[in-house]
This record gives C-alpha cells, sequence and structure tokens, in this order.
C-alpha cells in the first residue's frame, strides 16, 4: 500500500480529479491531503463529500478548516473565503463543521511525519502548538519571535516533514529543503499547480491549475453582492468585513515573512538592539490583535 499526499486543494475539484488519475493508485492506495481542501475555490462542498465519502481518503486540518470550526462557534471574525464557502454549503454548512473538526493536526506515517503548517524544532509532536502545526497566523508569529532562522531551516529529524499551507516558490513547484522538508502547496486555487507526492518513493506528481479560481470567485461574489444588497444587508456587510479580514491576515503573514527574513540578517540585530523602545512591530501586532478580538468597531448588522 502507497501513500497519495496532496498539497492544498482549496476547492479544486476538476484538478484533483486530474491529479487521481494521473498518479495511477492503486485501490488500497491511501489518499492523504495535507489540509486546507475547502475556501477559495470553486467546489467546497463537492471536496468535502470526496473526502467525507472515498474510504481511502483523509484529510489533516488545514487553517482554513480551523478557521470554520472556530467562527461557526463565533470565536473568531470569518473570513472572506469562509463567508463565500459557507453560502456554498447552505444549509448542510453544520454537518460540513461536523466532519471537518475530525481533521487530525498531524499524521505520522512510516516514511514521513504530514502538517499542514509549520513543526518548532527540537519539540516532540504531542508538545507541538496547534497555531504552529495548524499553520495560523499567531502560529507564524510565535515561531519568528521565537527563532532567528525560519522553522524548516531548524527541522533536523531523521523522519522527512510534509507540509503545505505554503506556496514557497510561487512557480508551480514544490519547495524542498535539504531532502527534509517538503512543502506541497503551489498555489492551485491561484491559477499555479496542485502537487502531490507518492511515498514511499517521494515521486513528485503535478497538474497545472485551469486559472485563478480565488480571483473570479471573489469577483463573482461581489458583483453578486451588489447586486443584491438592499435585499442582503447583512450579509454584505459580513461580506465586508471579511475582505477586511481577510486582507488583514494576508498583511499580516508577509509581515511575519519580511520580519523572519530580517531577523536573519545579523546588522538589522544589531540595528535593532540600538533602537530600543516601542518598535513598530509591536505597535502593529497590538493593533491587528485589537481588530481581531472586536475591540476596534466594526459594522455587524445582525
Ligand atoms: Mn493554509
Amino acid at each position: 500500500m502507497r501513500q497519495f499526499i496532496i498539497g492544498d486543494i482549496h476547492g479544486c475539484f476538476v484538478e484533483l480529479q486530474e491529479l487521481l488519475d494521473k498518479a495511477g493508485l492503486a485501490e488500497d492506495d491511501e489518499i492523504i491531503a495535507l489540509g486546507d481542501i475547502v475556501d477559495r475555490g470553486p467546489d467546497s462542498p463537492r471536496l468535502l463529500q470526496f473526502f467525507q465519502s472515498h474510504p481511502q481518503a483523509r484529510s489533516l486540518m488545514g487553517n482554513h478548516e480551523r478557521k470554520h470550526v472556530h467562527s461557526f462557534r463565533g470565536q473568531i471574525a470569518p473570513a472572506l473565503s469562509q463567508v463565500i464557502s459557507r453560502e456554498q454549503f447552505g444549509e448542510t454548512y453544520p454537518r460540513a463543521i461536523e466532519f471537518m473538526q475530525t481533521f487530525p493536526r498531524a499524521i505520522e506515517l512510516n516514511d514521513a511525519l504530514l502538517v499542514h503548517g509549520f513543526f518548532e524544532s527540537d519539540v516532540p509532536l504531542e508538545q507541538q502548538r496547534d497555531t504552529v502545526l495548524i499553520g495560523t497566523l499567531s502560529g507564524e508569529k510565535y515561531l519568528s519571535e521565537t527563532y532567528a532562522r525560519p522553522w524548516y531551516e531548524l527541522y533536523r529529524s531523521d523522519k522527512p516533514l510534509i507540509v503545505g499551507h505554503r506556496d514557497f516558490l510561487g512557480t508551480g513547484e514544490p519547495f524542498i529543503y535539504c531532502d527534509r522538508v517538503y512543502g506541497l502547496d503551489t498555489g492551485c486555487c491561484h491559477g499555479g499547480a496542485l502537487t502531490g507526492m507518492l511515498l514511499p518513493d517521494f515521486k513528485i506528481v503535478s497538474v497545472q491549475s485551469r486559472k485563478d479560481y480565488w480571483g473570479e470567485v471573489k469577483r463573482q461574489y461581489q458583483a453578486n453582492s451588489r447586486d443584491t444588497k438592499s435585499a442582503k444587508q447583512v450579509t454584505t456587510n459580513q461580506a465586508d468585513f471579511g475582505e477586511f479580514k481577510e486582507l488583514a491576515d494576508a498583511i499580516q503573514e508577509l509581515h511575519e515573512r519580511i520580519w523572519t527574513q530580517l531577523n536573519a540578517e545579523p546588522s538589522f540585530m544589531r540595528c535593532l538592539r540600538v533602537c530600543r523602545g516601542k518598535s513598530t512591530r509591536r505597535i502593529f501586532s497590538n493593533s491587528l490583535a485589537k481588530f481581531n478580538t472586536g475591540s476596534i468597531s466594526r459594522d455587524n448588522a445582525n
């Protein structure tokens, strides 16, 4: 029995089918998605249905599944991609949540360890933070504040690690670091590629994405919202907020990446030691934290 590990699918059902055909799996081969099987792409419900009904398929918990579960419980505000998926699910949404919350945060195979997001080096799997493994912004922030180098450079277990979540190269090619860390998210929902890896051979199988689905899905949703603005005032307000949240998340993600890169520069660290006091980083982080906890006011008409 082999395992076929697949990077972030994000609702791209057509590419998933094509990838599975190309991989030429046997009936008893296992299909394991690295998480983020929903959101941004055209058909999240169909993706979930596939993983729910296929006896050989399962998925890890990605930050998008986590955001669905937490926003459904009212613990965080949904971003635009969750608002749109929720509409796609319609009345089946509560059942979708029930299924998504069963996704594990890690899967350990004989040949590799699988997580959606990141891994903190020298910390046993059971003691890893959920936010780190699942790849949330706070997990990323924790790593960048704790370590001066990117997490994958610090990973030194003998067991290879396979992750999704970040399209490291942006070229449709997977990211391979020292034959030890494999990043299989190749931006399918943004017009990149969908990438899988066959274990135990670590063989890459990949198909091109048809288009920038997320750009199209967003444009369609915004056009529909404008048309029905007066009839669906509440949804539109949620969508406006969701769009802003999406942007805030993207800025924070970029911020963490820049910060990690700067930290790897010795001259920057020297400069930082000289400039004590309240850093722009702290001001930025504080305002984002306020926004995320809702203490910055927003228009929630319901
Ligand atoms: Mn992700």
